[in-house]
């Protein structure tokens, strides 16, 4: 090893660092009270639980950074592939549990924390949620980077330091959603780690020429910086510690001193604050392409300052660029990100003066691309003009991708003009637009999809693309989630339950071992003490409903959970027209004939995007029937309605170990996966579902007899929407009892709801919610008579918890990692 200056005396200096990370509650005592009366300057009898936390998580920062020296040192020197995951989105949510668990320092910090007089709990409750991202795509980003690092796979994330998640959502009186700004690092944030000396200029906007070589030279424009803040993102039971580098926007001149001179205020900060807002704020829209300048500028400032990074750190290499894809794999998390394959294009064409051909085949052998979605009004597309306007080069380079592109296919098709059309990467219209799928797929050498189903749809939407590139362009890997955040940490009690059972917590790390769970699944002491966890964890989000919104909660009802983003295709609608129609049902029982119903607690939870008029619809009717069920006295014993605000990975950690069912009723084709389903199973609930996305995996996986499935299926889609559209449908009785009952003012003023209603009418009810009413209420009796069945319902819960193997994260990247990234482990030396 090479030290400037005495090699003893840093030697020395490193061993006494060491020493203060020593996995005893005396050296972590003494590194928290080191940071709280230097760092954080409180003297003992000025510590609050605030700075009791701050205290912990530096402490416990400085390990976390420990390990990622020693990583990045062992990577750096034996050079190893690393693979790059490119995410607009990384959904951490909280960062110290999981990293006291991932290094296996709970119980010595718990020691430590409650003979410094706090408790760890409460230390924990502390921490803001990282809420960077909407849903689904950024945490499975967040999910994979833990896998990554526990898989010991040499990796790094890229994404946006935004100053702003996603929105905090509050509920007014009214019962609707309001935005209030999310300025997460109003706190210090512990877990970043600032690298102003790597920060890299990126450049907007100004002049491209293209000479005939088709070399071309960007000119002018505006210069930003992007300043690199780094997350160290700890494996578990490994010393391994990979990177989330998260970019922050920043004017590379603080302001134009002659304007401020000349008087003109004004246009001296425009520059400054133009940089600053790239960075400023997440968009939070979920399956949604706003097509936003605003949007573009982030993307590209991303992907230029990330490909940056990569290519400087390629180049102290010293190899020839034709080694690049044996060094880096780049996976493409959604078309966010696909001007980077147009950047790299760049850099090696204009800058590093590569062959066309061969700068175009490293591209082709770096880049992986994942869609996450089918929806048309997701996929990403960009005006031709906008393009131009801001990336002036890229948009020649676009245009000279396709032009050979289009040559290849031409000359597999001749004459094909309408096959041309459909392949191009420009959308012809009043409007030409760029289409970035396109780009990610002939720029990539593997596109997945991310259930089967789902990759099905995929390859069947780009079938031109499957025809000439050949299937196995097209691949499937089903997503997957982390079993130490959702298990492990989110539900101690049923984690400490398997471990005692199985002997040891194995699982952790392999969870198809959970499988050996099923020869306890008839053992009545197991299925009493599965039970008494499940209770507990009830009982947990009762009092938490009750603190929160003051409705009582009937602990003994059946908990069914549906949350996640509220979307039409996700059919929160159908759940509270079924909540409805079960409201109307009691309401003609006799007392009697009430009491032997089995009680049930519909939760609710999501986010609306801001602009999206009908999903907020759906909130406000949600917490309208919350309202007058919850008013109800007669009815409060036998169903519970109510919608928790602020749906977070932190509300999730909470809600998920409580659930008795979940809902993922989208309509078929429509949800590419879902994970929030896999999270719910493996904690002890059964599913709620149509043949949509992963559902269809999971109950391969746990068995049908295990799950509640209803439906129509993707194929039957097509013929139901156009007798829709001819007015041959036919309303089943029960949706019409069910909105009359709205139109009777039953939940307040019918009027606010008529365009939400107006959706399954002159909306031509495109997501089917009047075809599947009638099996989605067959399937909701079905569950509430397999309730009573208190051993039997236990037994199904065992099962699907034992036979979630499938859905761990480790599977998903192993996948990646072998079938499109081919890199290899590499484990780094033990740190300590
Ligand atoms: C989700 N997509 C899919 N998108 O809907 C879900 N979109 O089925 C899948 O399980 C998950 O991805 C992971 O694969 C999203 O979450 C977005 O959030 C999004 C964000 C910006 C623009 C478009």
């Amino acid at each position: 090893e090479v030290f400037p200056g005495d090699p003893t005396e840093w030697k020395e200096a490193l061993a006494a660092v060491q020493e203060t990370f020593k996995n005893d509650s005396k050296a972590v005592s003494a590194s928290i009270v080191h940071s709280l009366t230097t760092t954080l300057g409180r003297a003992p009898y000025n510590v609050d639980e605030l700075a009791a936390y701050q205290a912990v998580a530096l402490s416990v920062r400085d390990q976390l950074i420990q390990r990622w020296n020693a990583t990045q040192t062992e990577h750096t020197q034996r050079k190893p592939k690393r693979i790059y995951y490119f995410s607009l989105e990384f959904l951490m949510g909280k960062s110290l549990d999981n990293a006291l668990l991932n290094l296996g320092t709970k119980d010595t910090y718990d020691e430590s924390i409650s003979k410094l007089g706090f408790k760890m709990e409460d230390i924990l409750e502390e921490e803001r949620d990282a809420g960077l991202g909407n849903g689904g795509l950024g945490r499975l980003a967040a999910c994979y980077m833990d896998s990554l690092s526990t898989l010991n796979i040499p990796a790094w994330g890229y994404g946006l330091r935004y100053q702003y998640g996603i929105f905090r959502q509050t509920i007014n009186t009214a019962g609707a959603q309001l935005e209030v700004p999310d300025p997460w690092l109003d706190h210090a944030n512990a877990w970043e780690v600032p690298r102003l000396d790597a920060a890299v200029e990126v450049k907007l906007y100004g002049d491209a020429v293209r000479y005939e070589s088709g070399k071309g030279r960007w000119t002018g424009g505006l210069d930003v910086l992007a300043v690199p803040y780094d997350l160290p993102i700890p494996g578990f039971k490994t010393d391994n510690t990979n990177n989330i580098r998260l970019w922050s926007s920043r004017p590379k001149k603080s302001f134009d001193l002659q304007a401020f001179n000349a008087g003109d205020y004004d246009a001296a900060v425009k520059e400054a604050s133009q940089a600053e807002n790239i960075t400023r704020v997440l968009y939070p829209n979920d399956n949604f392409d706003a097509g936003k300048l605003l949007r573009l500028t982030q993307q590209y400032f991303w992907c230029s300052a990330s490909l940056n990074d990569i290519v400087r750190r390629f180049k102290k290499l010293g190899k020839p660029w034709t080694e690049f894809p044996e060094y880096n794999a780049i996976q493409l998390n959604d078309t966010h990100p696909t001007m980077a394959i147009v950047e790299l294009m760049r850099v090696l064409v204009d800058e590093e003066n590569q062959p066309w051909d061969l700068s175009w085949d490293v591209v082709r052998r770096t880049f992986g691309y994942t869609n996450h979605t089918v929806l048309p009004e997701a996929l990403e597309t960009w005006p031709v003009p906008l393009v131009g306007h801001l990336l002036p080069r890229h948009l020649q380079i676009i245009f000279d991708i396709n032009l050979f592109f289009l040559q290849a296919v031409e000359k597999k098709w001749p004459g094909d003009r309408a096959r041309l059309a459909r392949m191009s990467l420009i959308q012809e219209g009043a409007q030409q637009q760029v289409r970035m799928a396109h780009i990610a797929i002939i720029g990539s050498h593997k596109v997945n999809g991310v259930a089967e189903l789902h990759s099905g749809l995929v390859a069947e939407m780009f079938k031109d693309f499957v025809e000439y590139f050949g299937r196995d362009h097209f691949t499937n890997v089903t997503n997957g989630i982390t079993a130490r955040r959702w298990l492990l940490q989110c539900n101690p009690g049923l984690a400490s339950l398997i471990t005692n059972k199985l002997g040891n917590d194995d699982w952790v790390l392999d969870l198809y071992k959970l499988k050996a769970l099923e020869k306890f699944a008839k053992d009545t002491k197991f299925q009493k003490e599965w039970n008494a966890v499940k209770q507990a964890n009830k009982d947990r989000l009762a009092a938490y409903i009750e603190l929160n919104l003051g409705i009582p909660i009937n602990r003994n009802a059946l908990f069914d959970v549906m949350s996640k983003r509220i979307h039409e295709y996700k059919r929160q609608f159908m759940n509270i027209l079924g909540v409805i129609y079960r409201y109307l049902q009691l309401k003609k029982l006799t007392p009697a004939q009430r009491k032997q119903v089995v009680p049930r607690l519909s939760i609710f939870a999501g986010k609306a995007a801001p602009g999206y008029y009908i999903a907020k619809l759906v909130i406000r009717l949600i917490n309208a029937v919350s309202k007058t069920v919850t008013a109800d006295k007669e009815i409060s014993e036998s169903l519970g309605v109510v919608f928790l605000p602020d749906y977070s990975v932190g509300v999730a950690e909470l809600m998920i170990p409580a659930n008795d069912i979940s809902e993922h009723i989208s309509t078929a084709g429509t949800e590419a996966s879902g994970t929030s389903n896999m999270k719910f199973t493996l904690n002890g609930g059964l599913l709620l579902g149509t043949a949509d996305g992963a559902n269809i995996e999971i109950a391969e996986e746990v068995g049908d007899e295990n799950v509640f499935f209803f439906g129509f299926t993707t194929p039957e889609v097509p013929n139901l929407r156009r007798a829709h559209h001819f007015g041959d449908s036919q309303f089943p009785p029960e949706l019409i009892e069910t909105i009359d009952a709205i139109r009777s003012g039953m939940f307040g003023e019918h009027s606010v709801f008529e365009p939400l209603i107006a959706t399954l009418f002159e909306g031509k009810d495109f997501y089917l919610v009047s075809d599947d009413f009638t099996s989605y209420l067959t399937a909701q009796k079905m569950v509430d008579e397999a309730y009573v069945d208190r051993p039997a319902w236990i037994e199904k819960t065992i099962n699907t918890t034992a036979r979630m193997g499938k859905f761990s994260s480790d599977r998903a990247v192993s996948q990646y990692a072998e079938e499109i990234w081919s890199v290899e482990a590499h484990k780094i030396p033990p740190v300590a």
